[in-house]
Parts: C-alpha cells; structure tokens; sequence
C-alpha cells in the first residue's frame, strides 16, 4: 500500500513484516521500473552517439571544403585517361581501346564548385553483330574488332561476300556440307599397304572420306553429356560454345563469366542510383527512407541505411517506429537448389536478452522462411527453386528485447534479383 525502497524491503522482509506474495509482487513492480529506465537510457544513448556522427560528417565536408580539387576520377576499364591535374579549371580526357566505344563525356573540366562537369564515361564493347552483317540466316559470334558469321548449310561464304563493308573485320566459316568433309591423308607403307587418316574433329566414313564429327548434336542435346553451359556451334573439325548477352565465354571455353557492368563502369545508372551487378545484367538502384509521419522521420546514415531521427519521448508512433532501415540487394541465378541460406541479420549493440525475427512483408515471400542460427543471428532461407528472370522481395524485422520490454526494432529489405540462365 506504499511505496518501498530497495533497503526497507529487505530490513521488513527480514522482520517478516511482509507476506512473501507482497514482497514478490513488490520485486516484479521493481524490476518493471528498472526495464523501462533501462530501454530510456539506451535510446538517449544512441540519440547522441548519432549526433556525434552528423557533427563529424559535417567537419569532415568543412575540411575538405578548403581544398581546390574535384574528386578523383576512375580510368574506365579497357580506355585511358589523359590528365592527371583534378584541380580547379583543369580538364581530364578519355580514351577506349581498339574494338570499344565511349559512352558519356569524353571531356570533363573541374568546375569552381570542385564537381567534374558531364558524365563518367565508359567504354562499351562494340557489338560487331549489331548490324546484322550475316545475311541468309547466317549466325554472328561477336568479337573483338571482328566477327564470325556461321552460315547453315546450302550456302557459301562468297554469295554473302558483298556485306563485307563494315568496318569489323569478318571470319566466313562456310557451313556447307562440303566444309564437313574432307579427302582423308593417305600415305603408301612399306609394306606395299595404303594407310589413310582424318584430321582431329574429322572421323573415317564410308567412301573413304573424312566427315566432321558434329560435337554439339552427340554431346549438347543432353543434359548429361553437355558441352557448352549455354549454347554450341558445330564448326568443321571443331564446335564453338556462345554466351548470352551479359556474359564472356571463359578460358575454359565452355562456361560463361558474367559481366560485372558496375565496376567496369558499363552501366548506364543516372546520378543517385546505384550499379548493383547481377548476373548476366545489372540492376540500377535507388534505397530511400520513409517520408517523415507521425512525429516519425528517417535520416540515411550510409548509401544503404537509414536511421530514425531522434523521437518526442511522448508519441508512441515514434517509440514503435523501426530504429534503422537497411537495403539489401542479392543476385542469385535461377532454378538454385534449396534450402539456401541468402541473407543473415544480427546485431552489433545487443544490449537486451532476445531478439526476435520474423517476416514482415514482400512480394513473393512465401518462397521465404526465416530462422535463427544462433542467439544474436538470423537467416532467410530461399524455400523453393525460382526460374527466372524474377525480382523477389522480402521485408524482415528483428526486435531486441529485455525482460520483454522491446527496445528497438530494425527492418531488413531484401530484394533479389534472379537472372534468366541458371548461371
Ligand atoms: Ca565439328
Ligand atoms: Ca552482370
């Protein structure tokens, strides 16, 4: 019926003035307080390690503010850069290597607010197939300043000859049937005898001729015995494996690499978004914070995180609102097996005794499950096999708690990006 501190507890416990009901009852409302106070503490705590960070940051632009330079500027893969003065008035030019073109500025001066003018350039591969050069239902293998057509059979190199005129050097492979076989090498033995042989590729066929051996009809058409991971060209004496759009033909020159477009500044992302490779493509990304409601609003801390602004201590949309928001973007191939453990989420400040994760949201989240794996991890687990092309998207939560008083709650968005091969 009063009010009582930790040591008249304990002097009337002792005295056995108080049932033992009263003193629990009195514990619990005790340690009750001590939660409450502790999820205060932590939050004020956070609020000002936060604004510590917003004040460095805002030296840090000062500092840098006194220099005259622009940024550093990368040397995009297969070109050059020509200048290497990044200060005030200075100009940078660029340059691609034989076989690519520049895409973007190939100028940029360093302006008086210290920010390059026009665009980073990059230096795409030219698509020597991209005029369709290979007439009459010829295939094109694009190369490197040159291409090769693959004509079907019944037709010859020299009745396409006249589309000879652009300017990549062309390879005319003849896939006539008279290119598949050959006169065999034959040479007189001393034994009086007459022993012939075909070149490698070629095997003996009846009539005493050498026949190309169609690799790709005896080992492509299945599954077991594949030779090439995507596609395969018969050639006379030999085959060729072809890589999708977005891919390289490895050393092994059976697989294919995809290209990483990011790094190799090949993509076309605009300002403010973000390259994020995927195979066989790239995706341009744009992670964004709520808008501010309810007293709620969001300040992004890194390219990918956002954090909740310090709240009214009074709004309880504010104290509920997640801490921090956190983007995620994975690519995976298509059809993977599974179960797949794609993404794990912890925790680096654990302060409380549990956390808690679960499956907020997202399109397409039934392929999904999440679960622990220890005590301060979280997995999401791809569930089923996804064919692409598809997106998917999966929203997670992870609340900390103490003593089942939740001191904060931090949301995962996940977004994957399942490519059209399954490599
Ligand atoms: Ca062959
Ligand atoms: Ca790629």
């Amino acid at each position: 019926c009063y009010q009582v501190s930790l040591q008249t507890l304990l002097l009337l416990n002792l005295l056995g003035c108080l049932s033992k009901r009263q003193v629990l009852s009195t514990i619990r409302q005790m340690q009750k307080l001590l939660s409450t106070q502790e999820a205060a503490q932590l939050q004020g705590m956070r609020n000002l390690k936060k604004q510590l960070t917003v004040l460095q940051n805002s030296v840090h632009k000062q500092a840098t503010k006194h220099n005259d330079s622009c940024p550093h500027l990368a040397v995009p893969m297969n070109g050059r850069k020509l200048g290497r003065k990044a200060l005030v008035g200075h100009e940078v030019h660029f340059l691609c290597d034989a076989g690519f073109h520049l895409v973007g500025s190939e100028t940029r001066t360093c302006l008086d607010n210290r920010t390059w003018s026009g665009q980073q350039p990059f230096c795409k591969s030219i698509n020597d197939c991209a005029s369709n050069p290979c007439a009459n239902g010829g295939t094109c293998v694009d190369g490197i300043e040159r291409y090769t057509c693959l004509c079907p059979s019944g037709w010859s190199g020299t009745r396409q000859t006249h589309h000879h005129l652009s300017p990549a050097a062309a390879d005319w492979v003849t896939l006539s049937n008279s290119s598949f076989s050959r006169q065999p090498r034959c040479a007189d033995n001393m034994l009086g005898s007459r022993q012939c042989s075909c070149d490698t590729g070629f095997q003996m066929k009846a009539g005493d001729v050498c026949q190309d051996v169609d690799e790709c009809q005896l080992f492509q058409s299945r599954w077991q015995t594949r030779i090439c991971v995507h596609d395969c060209v018969n050639l006379p004496g030999s085959y060729r494996c072809i890589c999708p759009q977005g891919y390289l033909l490895n050393t092994d020159l059976n697989t294919c690499n995809d290209v990483d477009e990011c790094t190799n500044s090949q993509h076309n992302c605009s300002r403010g978004e973000i390259c994020v490779n995927v195979f066989g493509g790239f995706r341009c990304v744009r992670p964004e914070c709520p808008k501010p409601r309810h007293n709620t609003s969001y300040i992004k801390t890194s390219a990918f995180q956002c954090e909740r602004n310090p709240c009214p201590m009074d709004s309880k949309a504010c104290r509920t609102a997640a801490n921090s928001i956190s983007f995620h973007y994975l690519p995976l191939q298509s059809n993977r097996t599974v179960p797949r453990v794609l993404f794990k989420m912890s925790t680096t400040r654990f302060v409380g005794d549990s956390l808690r994760f679960a499956i907020t949201g997202g399109r397409g989240h039934s392929t999904f499950a999440v679960q622990r794996s220890d005590r301060q991890t979280g997995e999401l687990i791809l569930t089923s096999p996804v064919a692409g092309p598809a997106v998917l998207e999966v929203e997670l939560e992870m609340s900390e708690f103490a003593r089942r008083v939740l001191l904060g709650k931090h949301i995962f968005r996940v977004m994957t990006f399942i490519s059209q091969y399954e490599f």
